[in-house]
């Protein structure tokens, strides 16, 4: 068995390693790219006033990252209805109301459901929130036994007893140390967490999902122009939305997307495109996310489109070992989302999401926020590690791996208290 294993192995290795001796790790070696403008229009034209911003170039790049790479909504699907599965008004030893709702959508004879946790300080009236996706389901972000277990496709994980894709108790709690529930309570903040693979399973298969409500006859997968699964992903978040401007115990105008890796590609996604997110953090979001592509430093184009050919549209493989020949760059992404305010966060140990690049599309981003006479991140310098800028647009590169830490947390939240809430 031992054998076997160490065979699969060295497979891997073996098929894996052109692959990464060909990741570029080294500054030197990041070639020499022009960024493209935010504020100029794809025809050349300079945007001077947020009136043109508005109503020209902001359209004109978000028509571009939906057609080319992210992929747009066929058309669009409401709540169908949503049922309050549990609720309990002393959760967390009396510090937390929670709630745990499930919204159902149908189209075609065919229905998609999936649950929102929402936890909220108890005693504050229509607190912000924060609300990200998590990936091995709602159980795994907290010890709370009353946690409903999805019981949506998982992908396995030995170290959390996944096996057959199914999500079990045993992973109740595993998650918890990136989930500072308690802190964001105590700072006045509510959390909401919806289990990803309940609005789309991550796996290269349109068969099911989301996507699959949406199909015309004889479809079968997305058109090249339309929706990957990180864009499945953000739809999710946004009709989450939807469901907290109906329920009274909420502010649906205060509420900041967060996200983490792939999620994170998902909040800044979802912040771009629907503008009542109050603001947006972007943890180690990396390539499609705030990194900017034109670097290839790290993860590449070429490497997304291949190692997950579903989060992308089939457009953005024109890109692939191709990034000379995007019109645009991630930070144009990041530009869509002024003025509100936005948070890109890096870690040191994780060069694979680029934080230089991360940090740049950050700074780059930030003329789009002069044009409101807001500020972002102004110099061209890196910061060291640990020593966060917080302005309008926030950022900062912590010691360790990639993952969601407290020093985050706590960050997100200082941020959030001067310019969120
Ligand atoms: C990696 C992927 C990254 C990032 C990460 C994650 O394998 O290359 O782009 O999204 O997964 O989501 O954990």
């Amino acid at each position: 068995m031992k054998l076997l294993a160490c065979l699969i192995c060295s497979f891997f290795i073996l098929c894996l390693s052109p692959m990464l001796s060909q990741t570029n790790y080294d500054e030197n070696k990041v070639p020499p790219f022009e960024v493209p403008d935010p504020l100029l229009t794809f025809n050349g034209k300079k945007i001077e006033s947020v009136k043109k911003w508005e109503n020209t170039r902001r359209p004109e790049l978000l028509h571009f990252f939906e057609s080319n790479v992210y992929g747009k909504l066929p058309k669009s699907l409401k709540i169908d209805s949503y049922t309050i599965l549990e609720q309990d008004n002393n959760a967390l030893n009396g510090k937390a109301k929670r709630k745990q709702v499930e919204l159902t959508f149908k189209n075609n004879n065919k229905t998609l459901r999936y649950t929102i946790l929402i936890y909220l300080p108890k005693h504050i009236v229509k607190a912000p929130i924060f609300l990200g996706y998590n990936f091995y389901g709602n159980h795994t972000i907290t010890e709370d036994k009353a946690v409903l277990i999805s019981t949506a496709w998982a992908n396995n994980n030995e170290s959390f007893g996944i096996e057959n894709n199914t999500l079990t108790k045993e992973s109740r709690g595993k998650r918890a140390h990136r989930w500072a529930v308690e802190k964001i309570l105590d700072a006045g903040y509510g959390l909401a967490t919806i289990y990803y693979g309940e609005v789309d399973p991550d796996k290269n298969d349109f068969s099911d999902g989301v996507h699959h409500l949406m199909y015309q006859q004889n479809q079968n997968k997305p058109n090249p122009e339309e929706w990957g699964s990180i864009a499945a992903w953000s739809w999710g978040m946004v009709r989450a939305l939807d469901y907290f401007e109906k329920d009274p115990d909420l502010d649906a105008s205060k509420v900041i997307a967060f996200g983490h890796s792939r999620l994170g590609k998902t909040s800044l996604w979802a912040g771009a495109t629907d503008t009542r997110f109050a603001g947006v953090i972007s943890n180690d979001s990396g390539c499609g996310g705030a990194a900017l592509s034109k670097r290839k430093f790290g993860e590449t184009v070429g490497s997304i489109n291949s190692s997950f050919p579903h989060w992308f549209c089939d457009n953005f493989n024109q890109y692939s070992n191709n990034e000379e020949a995007l019109p645009v760059d991630q930070h144009q992404l990041l530009a869509l989302i002024a003025p509100r305010p936005l948070y890109v966060a890096s870690a040191e140990e994780d060069q694979w999401a680029d934080p230089r690049g991360e940090f740049l599309a950050a700074h780059y981003a930030s003329q789009v926020y002069h044009l409101y006479g807001k500020k972002g991140i102004e110099s061209m310098e890196m910061p060291k590690a640990n020593e966060p800028i917080h302005n309008t647009v926030s950022y900062h590169i912590r010691t360790g791996k990639h993952d969601v830490t407290d020093y985050d947390w706590k960050n997100y939240i200082e941020w959030a208290n001067s310019f969120v809430k």
